[in-house]
């Protein structure tokens, strides 16, 4: 990787990954691209870029001589369950678009995956690598269409195509926005402000979590790794931990005795979450590219909190 082109680059990973690409590979040597100028237009390379229009895509990728695309881009769970048309149209329509460019220009490409390829028939728990995938959400379709597209593109025409299936991401930089798992995000901010937080996913439901800086720092070891050592492609299954809305509770009540957590549960959010996995088997990742997370839910729970009150 040595010029990078990030789609959905203001989004909640998109805007970290450019940070820390940036400091790992160079200012000049990553271009940030989305929908709309960030707040902060000196902020480096930036393209304003709709992934729906391809030509748009390639004429920006071409313009820098990119070697490496991460396509980011997308509808999460809620949203997309909330419009499903729009969801196939930006999450598949853009993700096509992103592999032509790459194919034509022959860049290394990278796509996230979700727990949302899983589906109620998977089995729930050390979900494996390989495994059935009949998702019941729109989102879950695109994610499966996906996994396959992009194997189909290193299959068909060599693309060296990779990705990870992530788990819910936690992070105090940018909030995610219309996922199932932001109530694990949404808590810590309440935390800090009301010392409470009503949850719309019900007690008892576990899916897996992870913090962002093991995301970032997953994303390049992967893009890193020697293509000989991968046996698998898209997607690896990548987790930090596995909790509940009751977990985050006792996690945050050691460091704020006095919080409260109630429930008020939002049925759609609740039926997605039902649909994916508990917990999820990451062995096939730490095999093959040395998967590795540093953060718990007792150090993450830690960090957030500091750097929230901070804030
Ligand atoms: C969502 O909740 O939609 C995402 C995801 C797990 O893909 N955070």
């Amino acid at each position: 990787m040595k010029k990078i082109l990030v789609t959905g680059a203001m989004g909640q990973i998109g805007s970290e990954l450019v940070d820390q690409l940036r400091h790992t590979y160079g200012e000049n040597n990553v271009i940030g691209s989305d929908i709309k100028q960030p707040d902060n237009a000196s902020d480096g390379l930036f393209e304003i870029v709709d992934v729906t229009d391809g030509e748009r895509l390639f004429e920006v990728a071409k313009k820098h001589n990119v070697d490496t695309i991460m396509h980011l881009a997308a509808l999460l769970s809620a949203k997309a369950e909330e419009n499903p048309k729009r969801a196939w149209d930006l999450n598949m329509g853009g993700l096509l678009n992103a592999l032509e460019v790459a194919r034509e220009l022959e860049t290394q490409f990278f796509t996230p995956s979700s727990i949302g390829a899983f589906g109620p028939s998977t089995p729930k728990d050390q979900t494996p690598q390989d495994t059935l995938q009949r998702p019941t959400t729109m989102y879950g379709v695109n994610k499966v269409s996906g996994e396959l597209l992009c194997d189909y593109y290193y299959n068909r025409f060599g693309l060296d195509t990779r990705g990870v299936r992530f788990p819910g991401l936690i992070s105090y930089v940018t909030p995610p926005g219309g996922g199932t798992t932001d109530y694990a995000v949404d808590i810590y901010y309440e935390a800090i402000k009301q010392k409470a937080y009503t949850s719309f996913i019900a007690e008892g439901t576990y899916m897996d979590m992870m913090y962002m800086p093991d995301a970032l720092n997953a994303i390049i070891q992967l893009m890193e790794t020697d293509p000989a050592k991968l046996i698998h492609r898209n997607a690896f299954n990548i987790s930090g931990m596995s909790a509940a809305p009751e977990d985050f509770a006792k996690a945050i009540q050691t460091h704020i005795p006095e919080f409260k957590m109630s429930y008020d549960v939002d049925p759609a959010r609740q039926r997605i979450a039902e649909s994916w996995p508990n917990a999820i088997d990451s062995t096939a990742a730490i095999e093959e590219w040395g998967f590795k997370a540093d953060y718990d839910l007792d150090r993450m729970t830690k960090d957030m909190l500091e750097k929230i009150a901070q804030k």
